[in-house]
């Protein structure tokens, strides 16, 4: 018999800005091969190496490929096969005993965006936990404190279209590890360099994006606000500013001057631990180049002062003038361009029940450690929290009580699996229907299943369907096919469907018309001083606040962000991914090294008040004396005796967005004794 090939369009459905147009090549129905597709407008045929991957992972030998039920003590992974009907009946009953005997808030939903698809991550979930009552979950773990931050100064999260800044002249890619993180806004970046651009990387680590820039700056974590302060004070002293711009579109600016005042090129340089060389030429570049366009990352939100920070470096395209400009001006996100109705599409007006909790899950170790609100029903999917949320100990000793009952939906045995009752197959998202946007390119997509559910494997959506109708709930709703919703929210933002099936994607509005003739502040200008600030009791106008160690015991300060080859801890069971990444390794300064009797390749302990992590040593100047780098979120793995980072970052919440804090963490190294 001759192989049947044939090549189906899909979407990458990671958590990632870039949010790719995939090709899947089939043979016999099987997919073997995963590529970039050609025609889209900003995947242009590229994808990175871990999504080629994708294929491996998706017939992966250790799948979960049936429901499980615990046999053994929460923690050990000891599970059996039940079928479907027996797990709608153990959750249904204990649903229905934890109700009566505690009200639906002591039900917690746990998800992310493991698959960023509309239906499956914020559909069909939020209407079933809407209706059941269940405590709210304060989704805040990656991006809320850089968000906020850009609305107050900006009034939404619209940026540029990234389509544009292949015409901007100097690119400043700010706590972004692009390289790895937004793989085609370097190719953007590539293309407006051939056009004459410079690219200027601001990053307190020297990762890929800092070794492929033109110039790179490395600044102490958490004093990125300084620098920002620092740079309009040059700006404003060599009057590198567009005046008509300032005073059509801002509001503030002789507040913001007096701030900035004080952040003279000595001052910022101590901050910082840049030169004054440094911050001069980076400011007379930023003042004297038009336009340019400034890539926010997540990094340097992830601090306890990130919110500020954002909102301080959103200032500086407006005191250039660069809104409005084609290829001038910021992006930290541009989710706000798809005007999507939540209401419609999560229903909350279906939550009946005004005991519901709303608990932060950057907190979920409290929340489960809490008795005074008792969370009695955990029901993860789309996230891992035993690997991702901060201060791990605590959440693994909240996910070990043996009054709670877990319910994990996954397509691995994940770390969180191990303290689950009840595991549930996942599809993938070859697997499914669904819609998605992006958060920074302005393309929305149509996914169309490329595969069927492997084994007896259901989407989130249907899962949540299938509940509800055992529940008893008889809403519409829940009556809804994926392909009769997906209609439902495209069209009602006037978007053809039969347009969108045909292509598999359209394009939202252009980002630049509404700047700068409008801004959706509550001044309708970019605000340099917020009256809404001062009002929540923050300072109306951006100011920097110092990290302060919380004890002088732990003078390093650790940065664990992503790796290159996995997704979060997605990919962290991918033997050749694995094998690319190599193990986890602390990168530490050789003058913090040799204090501490520290060779690369010895086993060092990472240590502070929460907890310890076993890793070997990298010693390397890519990162600054006082800090230490972790990358990747690396799955327990006991034959080395690794701990995950997250057993060393806090709980605490950022000054904005009640966001994570997870790069503000203090420790301590020292080699591991013989
Ligand atoms: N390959 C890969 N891609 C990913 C992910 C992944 O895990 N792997 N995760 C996805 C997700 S969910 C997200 S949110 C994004 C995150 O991607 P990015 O937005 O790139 O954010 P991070 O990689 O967390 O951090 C970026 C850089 O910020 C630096 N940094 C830390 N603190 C500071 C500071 O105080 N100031 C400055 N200037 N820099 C600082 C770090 O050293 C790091 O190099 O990437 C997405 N894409
Ligand atoms: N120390 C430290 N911690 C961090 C970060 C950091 O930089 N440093 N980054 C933080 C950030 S920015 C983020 S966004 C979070 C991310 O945290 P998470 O969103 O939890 O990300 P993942 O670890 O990728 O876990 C996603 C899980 O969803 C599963 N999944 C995928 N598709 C589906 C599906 O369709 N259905 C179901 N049921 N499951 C599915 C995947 O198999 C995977 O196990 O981590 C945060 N944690
Ligand atoms: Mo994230």
């Amino acid at each position: 018999m001759e192989d049947k090939v044939t090549m189906v369009r899909s979407v990458c459905p990671l958590d990632c800005p870039d949010a790719c147009s995939l090709m899947v090549e089939k043979r016999n129905g099987r997919i073997v091969k995963v590529e970039g597709n050609k025609d889209h407008p900003v995947t242009k045929g590229v994808i990175c190496h871990k999504v080629r991957k994708f294929p491996e992972r998706t017939y992966h030998k250790e799948r979960i490929l049936y429901p499980l039920k615990r046999t053994g003590k929460k923690g050990t992974m000891a599970f059996q096969r039940i079928s479907w009907e027996e797990a709608y009946d153990e959750i249904v009953t204990r649903f229905q005993r934890v109700i009566q005997t505690y009200g639906s808030e002591a039900i917690l939903p746990y998800s992310f965006y493991g698959n960023m698809g509309i239906l499956n991550s914020e559909g069909m979930d939020r209407r079933f936990f809407h209706k059941l009552g269940a405590s709210f979950l304060d989704r805040t773990i990656c991006n809320s404190a850089g968000a906020q931050g850009f609305r107050y100064t900006m009034g939404a999260n619209k940026g540029i279209d990234p389509e544009e800044t292949i015409y901007s002249k100097l690119i400043l890619i700010w706590g972004c590890n692009a390289v790895s993180t937004n793989l085609h806004q370097v190719l953007y970046a590539n293309e407006a360099k051939k056009r004459g651009a410079k690219i200027v990387v601001i990053d307190t680590h020297r990762n890929r994006t800092a070794k492929w820039a033109d110039w790179f700056l490395q600044i102490r974590p958490g004093t990125d606000a300084a620098l920002a302060l620092g740079l309009m004070h040059v700006l404003i002293q060599e009057n590198l500013i567009d005046t008509d711009f300032i005073q059509k579109y801002t509001i503030g600016f002789e507040e913001l001057k007096k701030e900035a005042l004080a952040y003279t090129p000595s001052i910022t340089a101590k901050w910082t631990g840049l030169s004054e060389e440094e911050i001069l030429s980076l400011a007379r570049l930023y003042g004297q180049t038009t336009p340019s366009f400034i890539r926010i990352g997540n990094g340097l939100q992830h601090h306890e002062n990130g919110g500020m920070a954002v909102r301080a470096i959103a200032c500086l395209p407006a005191l250039t003038g660069q809104w409005g400009i084609r290829g001038g001006g910021a992006l930290k996100g541009n989710s706000g361009f798809f005007p999507f109705h939540r209401y419609k599409i999560q229903r909350p007006d279906l939550h009946q029940n005004p005991r519901a909790y709303t608990i932060n899950m950057n907190q979920l170790g409290n929340a489960l450690l809490d008795r005074s609100r008792p969370i009695k029903v955990l029901f993860v999917y789309n996230s891992n929290p035993a690997q991702v949320a901060p201060d791990q100990q605590k959440v693994r000793a909240g996910l070990l009580r043996d009054d709670l009952f877990t319910v994990v939906h996954d397509h691995f045995l994940t770390d969180t699996c191990r303290y689950a009752d009840i595991v549930l197959p996942a599809t993938t998202h070859f697997e499914n229907w669904d819609l998605y946007k992006s958060y920074w390119h302005l393309y929305l997509q149509l996914h169309e299943p490329v595969i069927p559910p492997q084994g007896e494997a259901k989407s989130n959506f249907t899962l949540f369907k299938e509940l509800a109708e055992r529940m008893g709930f008889d809403d519409v709703a829940f009556r809804v096919t994926e392909e009769e919703m997906i209609k439902e929210i495209v069209e009602d933002i006037g978007i053809d469907y039969d347009e969108l099936k045909k292509k598999g994607y359209v394009k939202i509005g252009a980002a630049n018309n509404t700047f700068p003739q409008y801004f959706p502040t509550p001044s309708k200008k970019v605000e340099f001083y917020s009256e809404r600030m001062k009002k929540e009791g923050l300072p109306p106008v951006p100011v920097f606040t110092p990290i302060q160690p919380m004890e002088k015991k732990f003078p390093l300060m650790l940065i664990s962000g992503p790796n290159h080859q996995f997704l979060n801890s997605t990919f962290g069971n991918i033997a050749a991914l694995k094998k690319l990444e190599g193990k986890p390794r602390l990168q530490i300064h050789p003058k913090d090294a040799i204090q501490r009797g520290i060779k690369t390749d010895d086993m060092v302990i990472v240590y502070n008040q929460r907890g310890r992590c076993r890793l070997s040593a990298n010693v390397t100047e890519d990162c600054l004396e006082g800090t230490a780098v972790i990358q990747g979120l690396w799955w327990d793995d006991e034959q080395s005796r690794f701990q995950s980072v997250n057993v060393l970052t806090s709980q605490q919440l950022a000054d904005m967005g009640r966001g994570a804090c997870f790069f503000s963490t203090f420790v301590e190294v020292q080699k591991e004794s013989q």
